[in-house]
């Protein structure tokens, strides 16, 4: 008998590289091929195929279910992936190849030029929530530390910054407090702003367990202008009006107050601000809060009463939530809530902000906006500037002392001609900020564009000086944190093509380059993240105690894990009643804030930022469908997710539709105060009237570009600086 020439290969645990769920995946190499085999008869033939990706059932956080998009990732690890760097001296000109040793050359000078003629502020890099920690990390430490300049923001920006500014005001610290074990066990769970079942699918999948296996189920209401896949699961729809989510909350907490549902122990011990805040809710009345949110006073009411009723309430929320004029309110208003009803730090109960990108998490461990220092400081803070420059080895003062610029103003800051680079990396700006028309006049007014990406043709490509091709998921090693808090290790397992290198050792080797060899010198990814978890000793991200080494033998852990915790022994739940588990205690109810009190926001709610009007009639919302992932540059590479949504689809009402005289499949023109786009109709009763939807996926240099960007507005939450992207007045048009 042959001996068996493919013993089978041990997979590789790695966390799915698209959404903020973090299922644990096993990846296995690709087979052998037959034909090879068969035809040469030599042993180890060669290998054919992608690797293949299934769910990794010791996965804590996902227990071996996966989505589509984690199942094929496989498929679109190898095509039409950037080689080599690229660069051309203007933007009407041709890329060539150059080598590193000439794009670092560049950098370096321009970097250099720029701090003589503008200072650091003329310099900013903007990263993204699909880098690993270690690539966010050393972003920071050369912009923050070594170069003098806050500049570095991510997208992040337009994703989670509400979530954070908003769980900052309201508990003292970022930091989602509940797990997913929570969704087992809420008996009431809100979802509010979020389309689960298409965005977040696995959570979703779990939340529906329960009823499948006819246990006491939860009950689900959903909070969304449209019907949705999760929608349709819910045993209650709210459509209310576009941006009007403060007013719903308040008008719960109204009926909270009104049927004595407040949990007064709870709000006298652990919280301020309470007054206030029940003043503002008696102004909230069913009355006027369902004439505002367009809804019918039962449905209220009955949300109330389940409230009131339920032992364990969890809200669950993203982009409705946090991509609003008013981001940060909103969220405050889900936390008042939970505050009022002692709903936070138990079983199954508590504000739960569902992370978009896929290590969002850890860059808001790792300081990645324009006004925070790693593990949750902010450059606002002498005393943090001071312990991150001892821990960086750079003098007292290195860091400077306010936010630097957030990436709607670094767009502003180009119109003004005042940034002598923009490096952006793992984003595609020229598709997701909003009005594009305006960012791409301000763009071209940058002198370098440094672009780093693992895949070619990006639409942000067309406006960059200089490509730096990024080693990628897979092909780098690596910590993402999920929602849940969760760490998982994300090991090379495949080389990177042609000469692409991972984002942190780019960093890193530039750091050297100007000068700071003893700062950015490291022989791993493992060192990088040792450096950076020393940095959150005693802070409420504590994860002093892991490493690599610790994650690649004991598998994913959630924080808090402090120095000398045991593996599976991270804290589930912040904010609880139990024992405290370390000095900077968030158990024992305590907050994270000077008096150990959360605090209660009676904001008064505002509506959209650009409301409709007579010339523009309808709101234009902006989101996601389920087989693909933003701009498209991966998932688009895998067949079976192309083929789900072949094309953008404008959701129109159907007494919107009649009364601009569109029928079902045809064409029409979308247009805003900042430009338009034209879109196949599709007419469906499961909109808002009023309302009208597209997809954010297909940006310019799609087969079928349909930018909606180009009409979206730039007017952002005061606190969190996050854009409205949910919401712009639009007016449609037949295609003649
Ligand atoms: N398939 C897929 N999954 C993804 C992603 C992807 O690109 N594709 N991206 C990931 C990322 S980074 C993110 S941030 C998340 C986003 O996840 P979600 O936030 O769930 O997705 P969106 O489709 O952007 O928006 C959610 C819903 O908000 C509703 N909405 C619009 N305006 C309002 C409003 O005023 N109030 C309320 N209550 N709701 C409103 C929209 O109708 C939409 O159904 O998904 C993550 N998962
Ligand atoms: N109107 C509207 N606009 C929106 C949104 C919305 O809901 N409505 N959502 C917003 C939100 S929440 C988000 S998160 C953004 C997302 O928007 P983007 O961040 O612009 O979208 P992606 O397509 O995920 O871009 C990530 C890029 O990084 C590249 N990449 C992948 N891995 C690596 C790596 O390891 N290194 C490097 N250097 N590159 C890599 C990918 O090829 C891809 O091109 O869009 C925002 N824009
Ligand atoms: S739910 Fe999110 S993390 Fe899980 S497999 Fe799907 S895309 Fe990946
Ligand atoms: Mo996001």
């Amino acid at each position: 008998m042959a001996p068996d020439p493919s013993p089978s290969p041990q997979p590789v645990r790695s966390q799915c590289p698209y959404c903020g769920v973090g299922c644990g995946l096993e990846m296995l190499p690709p087979r052998p091929s037959s034909d090879a085999a068969a035809s040469s008869n030599v042993e180890g033939a060669a290998p054919a195929g992608p690797w293949q990706a299934r769910g990794d059932r010791l996965h804590p956080s996902s227990r071996g279910q996966v989505c589509i998009k984690g199942a094929t990732v496989g498929e679109t690890l190898d095509q039409g992936r950037l080689t080599t760097p690229l660069w051309r001296q203007s933007i009407d000109q041709p890329f060539e190849p150059i080598s590193w040793d000439g794009a670092f050359d560049r950098l370096v000078a321009q970097i250099r030029r720029t701090i003589a003629q503008q200072g650091p502020a003329g310099l900013a890099i903007y990263g993204s929530g699909q880098f690993f920690s270690e690539d966010y990390y050393l972003a920071n430490k050369l912009l923050k530390g070594a170069l003098g300049s806050n500049n570095f923001d991510a997208n992040s920006r337009l994703c989670m910054s509400s979530a954070v500014a908003g769980y900052s005001r309201s508990l003292g610290s970022d930091g989602p407090p509940c797990c997913y074990d929570d969704l087992d066990q809420a008996d009431l769970v809100l979802l509010i702003g979020t389309n689960t079942a298409e965005c977040h699918p696995v959570l979703f999948q779990r939340l529906l367990k329960r009823r499948r296996q006819r246990q006491a189920a939860p009950q689900l209401v959903v909070v969304d202008p449209r019907a949705t896949a999760t929608s349709d699961a819910a045993d209650l729809h709210l459509a209310i009006r576009p941006g009007t989510d403060l007013v719903l909350l308040h008008g719960i907490g109204h009926l909270l107050l009104e049927a004595g549902a407040i949990d007064h122990g709870f709000v006298a011990a652990h919280t301020e601000g309470y007054a206030e805040l029940a003043q503002l809710w008696q102004l909230w009345t069913p009355e006027r809060v369902c004439d505002l949110c367009g809804i019918a006073e039962a449905d209220l009411r009955r949300l109330a009463r389940l409230w009131a009723a339920s032992a364990a309430v969890l809200s669950l929320w993203s982009m409705g939530v946090n991509q609003s004029r008013e981001g940060s309110a909103t969220v405050a208003g889900i936390v008042n809530l939970h505050l009022c009803t002692g709903q936070i730090g138990r079983e199954g109960a508590g504000p739960f902000s569902l992370t978009g990108q896929p290590n969002a998490m850890g860059g808001r461990e790792v300081g990645g906006l324009a006004q925070l220092l790693p593990g949750y400081r902010s450059v606002a803070n002498p005393g943090h500037r001071a312990s991150v420059e001892r821990h960086w080895g750079f003098a007292a003062g290195s860091i400077a002392a306010t936010p630097g610029l957030a990436v709607w103003e670094q767009i502003e800051a180009m119109e003004r001609g005042e940034l002598g680079l923009w490096w952006v990396a793992a984003t595609n700006p020229l598709v997701s900020l909003p009005s594009l028309n305006r960012v791409r006049a301000a763009v071209a007014n940058c002198p370098l564009v440094v672009l780093s990406e693992a895949y070619a043709g990006s639409e942000t490509a067309s406006l960059a000086h200089l490509i730096l091709p990024a080693a990628q998921w897979s092909e780098k090693s690596g910590v993402m944190t999920n929602s849940e808090r969760r760490l998982t290790l994300c090991p090379s397992f495949r080389d990177p093509p042609g000469l692409a290198r991972p984002d942190w050792a780019i960093f890193a080797e530039l750091g050297r380059r100007l000068g700071f060899v003893e700062q950015f010198s490291y022989s791993s990814a493992a060192e990088v993240f040792d450096e950076f978890v020393g940095l959150t000793t005693g802070r409420v991200c504590d994860m002093a105690g892991l490493s690599h080494a610790l994650l690649a033998a004991h598998g994913p852990q959630q924080w808090p894990f402090p120095a000398g915790t045991a593996a599976g022994e991270g804290w589930p739940r912040l904010y609880g009643d139990g024992p405290a588990p370390f000095p900077a205690a968030t158990a024992g109810h305590r907050f994270p804030t000077a008096n150990g009190r959360a605090r209660l926001w009676a904001d008064p709610p505002l509506g959209l930022a650009e409301p409709p009007c007579e010339r523009y009639p309808l709101v234009l919302t902006v989101g996601r469908y389920l087989g693909h992932w933003h701009t498209m540059s991966r998932s688009g590479k895998a067949k079976r997710l192309a083929s789900m949504h072949p094309e953008p689809l404008l959701e129109v009402h159907p007494s919107d539709a009649e009364r601009h005289g569109l029928v079902d499949g045809a064409m029409a023109w979308v247009q805003s105060r900042r430009g338009q786009v034209c879109a196949k109709v599709v007419v469906r009763q499961s909109i808002r009237p009023g309302t009208v939807f597209l997809p954010m996926h297909w940006g310019a240099n799609q087969p079928q570009p349909c930018e909606a960007n180009a009409l979206m507005h730039e007017l952002a939450c005061p606190l969190s600086k996050q854009p409205e992207l949910k919401a712009a007045a639009v007016r449609l048009e037949p295609v003649k």
